[in-house]
């Protein structure tokens, strides 16, 4: 099987706070701290949102200046794949200013940035409503700049119809293949988090393309598991979990990435290094 690449989601993009948990890291220095961790726990992929230091709410106003420091202060500190946010940084932003804000975060350094794959009702409490919106020429756009910029999209898909989205965007070719498909299991509005829901998802994905798993609350775990053992990749941290086990908080990410560090070594799946996961997802180094 493949080397696993673990993606760490350490800023608990827009559902986590310091309400939800204190060890949410908030502040640059915090973030920077987490990510250092997770690196050495295994982790060759960072995925960040812009946070409010105090609260650890999502940064309401513009958030590339904080994610242009996050990306800075990381490169200083460490070599890691680092994921920006598209869905998130909304807060406190009109639609109408979206485009221009995803356009010029492709200039800020990273290698990977997000991009949600359908318009959808939101599966939790949200500021800016119960619409999750991500109409397809919304989604063509953003895809055009970030292939522009030489930055990978990582293809957020909540359900199976997202994955029609994903094949038009191979078949017109404003993206190159192999996509890469992360697989969003909110429950609720979303896919369910079972094996069954992942299983006929790979039925639908087209051979050499590369997927990953990322569940929410407690089945974190054991669906990164389930990826794992089906020779897919994995995300986990805050964003989508942050307890270590049933009633205990996490008190680091770094904690959450050496679980499934510890299932793959089980598996006998090695662990990508940065470079490795570079290669592997043709990523081009910022
Ligand atoms: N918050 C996750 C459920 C994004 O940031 O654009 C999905 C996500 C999408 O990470
Ligand atoms: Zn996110």
């Amino acid at each position: 099987m493949d080397k696993l690449i673990v993606t760490a989601a350490v800023t608990g993009g827009e559902y986590v706070s310091k309400a939800t948990t204190p060890h949410v890291p908030s502040t640059v220095e915090e973030i920077v701290g987490e990510v250092v961790r997770c690196v050495e726990a295994g982790a060759s992929i960072v995925h960040l949102h812009a946070k409010d230091p105090v609260t650890g709410e999502p940064h309401s106003g513009d958030p590339n200046p904080v994610l242009r420091e996050y990306v800075e202060r990381i490169r200083e500190e460490v070599d890691v794949v680092i994921n920006l946010t598209t869905g998130g940084g909304r807060v406190g932003n009109p639609p109408e200013v979206w485009d221009e804000l995803v356009r010029a975060r492709c200039g800020l350094g990273s290698e990977m940035m997000s991009l949600n794959m359908g318009t959808m009702n939101r599966w939790a409490e949200h500021p800016t409503g119960k619409i999750f919106l991500n109409t397809v020429d919304m989604i063509e756009r953003w895809c055009g700049y970030m292939v522009e910029a030489g930055v990978k999209p990582e293809h957020e898909v909540y359900d199976t119809g997202m994955i029609n989205v994903c094949r038009q965007l191979a078949s017109k070719k404003i993206v190159p293949e192999p996509l890469h498909v992360q697989f969003v299991m909110v429950g609720r509005t979303g896919f369910l988090p079972t094996p069954k829901a992942l299983v006929y998802s790979l039925d639908q994905l087209p051979e050499g393309w590369t997927w990953s798993v990322c569940a929410l609350g407690r089945h974190q775990i054991p669906m990164a598991a389930v990826a794992m053992a089906m020779g897919g990749h994995v995300r986990v941290g805050f964003e989508d979990n942050v307890y270590l086990r049933y009633g205990e908080l996490a008190t680091s990410n770094a904690q959450l990435v050496e679980k499934v560090v510890n299932i793959a070594g089980e598996l006998d799946r090695s662990i990508a290094s940065p470079d490795d996961a570079r290669e592997m997802l043709g990523l081009k180094r910022p």
